[in-house]
């Protein structure tokens, strides 16, 4: 006859009030030996309880959020046809039919003996790069899903048994090579090291904003063929402006910085190149070039980085750039902004100019085509008319999609640009 037996937390080291983080299975679900039946998560590690046995899940009396430790009664279930050793032999039903509350787990020192589950049967693995239980993690690999790519939709982001069953299905839907949106790529997942092994650690998690715009950089940086074309411009002539026009607006509170003239200097040379404002369409087979130049700028925040959307550049002069530029950093960084305020750009701007270095390879904020990083300015000895002069030399890194751009283009982006900087006359135009 049909046993039901208790299933008890079994021993997991020292750990206390681990919270329950996932129960994959239901009353009524009929379970395998070893099969996961929830899943622990100290700071430290994700742990599955696996089944001690098969059978039918009768009762589960934990919830998620509920903490547990050693000996907690987790559930009850309905042996098949295997004698449990003497040790595990758990109380018959009367015991488990006791109107236990059941979303609270059952005191550890419940009379009933812990249900057969060697403690190396708990599979322990380090809160690694893509957060999810043992189980989900052998789930993924039996159908060779890699669990870095995969979003995870469960709490802080971990990903769930539907999440890989989506991701499986998302793929199979794509058409292949589908040049636009899908990536396919597998690769081999990331060790998984416990660093406490080596030396104190602590753990801390991503901000909101890191892991949403994390899964963006990823995706652009695996599906675009990037290239980087590095150049100097000139910005001699411009400084002296700009530092003229500075005093001139100090007092009005707007601050005039290298940037506003990036802005404008973009908007004219996108212009010229139109190809660079555009995207591709979704079939990943025509460029849909815009008509409009809305360029977003890189701003960095405490919570990590945020792209506000500056409109119609092209018609807008350096001091409205600048006072625009103002408001939108501070509104980032008050974190007022808003979905649409980043929405509708053609082209970003990442400038590191007011923090330092030379060169940097930004990534393409994707569906646009080219991103523009802009490092710090020098004074730097240039050749000309025979003699070396001292000319302030901003660095440009313009990072393009190859399937869009081609080398002979990217360069002479980055020249008309390099020369619309140099030449304050084609500013005004
Ligand atoms: N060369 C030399 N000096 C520069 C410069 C450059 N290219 N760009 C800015 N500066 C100077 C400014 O003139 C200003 O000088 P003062 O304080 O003497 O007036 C100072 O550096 C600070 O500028 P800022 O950073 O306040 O203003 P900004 O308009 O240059 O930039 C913003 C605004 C919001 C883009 C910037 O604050 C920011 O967040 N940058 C980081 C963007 C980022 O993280 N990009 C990386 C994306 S890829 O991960």
């Amino acid at each position: 006859m049909a046993e039901i037996k208790n299933v008890l937390v079994p021993d997991i080291g020292n750990y206390k009030d681990v919270p329950v983080i996932e129960i994959p299975v239901k009353v009524g679900d009929s379970v395998k030996a070893e099969q996961s039946l929830l899943t622990l998560e100290t700071d430290k590690a994700t742990m599955d309880v696996p089944a001690p046995f098969d059978g039918v899940v009768k009762e589960i009396k934990v919830k998620v959020g509920d903490k547990v430790s050693d000996g907690t009664l987790i559930m009850t279930i309905e042996a098949r046809g295997v004698a449990a050793p003497a040790v595990a032999q758990a109380s018959p039903a009367p015991a488990v039919a006791t109107p236990a509350p059941a979303t609270k787990p059952a005191p550890a020192a419940a009379p009933t003996a812990a249900a057969p589950i060697a403690p190396s049967a708990i599979a322990l693995v380090a809160s690694g790069s893509a957060h999810a239980s043992p189980s989900i993690r052998r789930f993924a690999r039996e159908l060779g899903v890699n669990l870095t790519l995969v979003n995870g939709s469960g709490e802080k982001g971990r990903v769930t048994k539907d999440d890989v069953q989506n991701f499986v299905k998302q793929s199979l839907a794509q058409p292949r090579g589908a040049s636009a949106g899908g990536n396919g790529l597998q690769v081999l997942e990331m060790p998984v090291v416990d660093f406490a092994k080596f030396g104190a650690i602590e753990t801390k998690p991503l901000s909101r904003i890191k892991k949403i715009s994390g899964a963006n950089l990823h995706r652009n940086w695996v599906s675009i063929p990037h290239v980087t074309q590095f150049e100097e411009a000139d910005i001699s002539e411009m400084e002296a402006f700009r530092k003229e026009l500075g005093a001139e607006y100090a007092k009005q509170n707007i601050k005039i910085t290298p940037l506003a003239f990036m802005l404008k200097a973009a908007a004219i040379t996108l212009k010229h190149f139109p190809d660079f404002n555009a995207s591709l369409d979704a079939s990943g087979e025509n460029l849909v070039l815009k008509k409009y130049i809305h360029i977003g700028v890189a701003v960095d925040t405490p919570d990590g980085l945020m792209v506000p959307v500056i409109r119609d550049v092209d018609q807008k002069g350096i001091v409205q750039l600048a006072t625009e530029l103002g408001e939108v950093s501070a509104k980032a960084r008050d974190k007022k902004i808003t979905a649409a305020d980043m929405q509708g750009g053609c082209f970003t701007i990442s400038s590191l100019g007011g923090i330092g270095g030379t060169a940097f390879t930004p990534i393409i904020n994707a569906p646009e085509v080219a991103i523009l990083g802009v490092s710090r300015s020098s004074m730097k000895p240039v050749w000309k008319d025979g003699e070396f002069v001292p000319r302030l030399m901003l660095p440009l890194s313009l990072s393009y999609d190859h399937r869009v751009i081609d080398g002979a283009a990217g360069a002479r982006f980055t020249t008309y640009l390099a020369h619309v900087l140099s030449d304050m006359r084609r500013l005004a135009l």
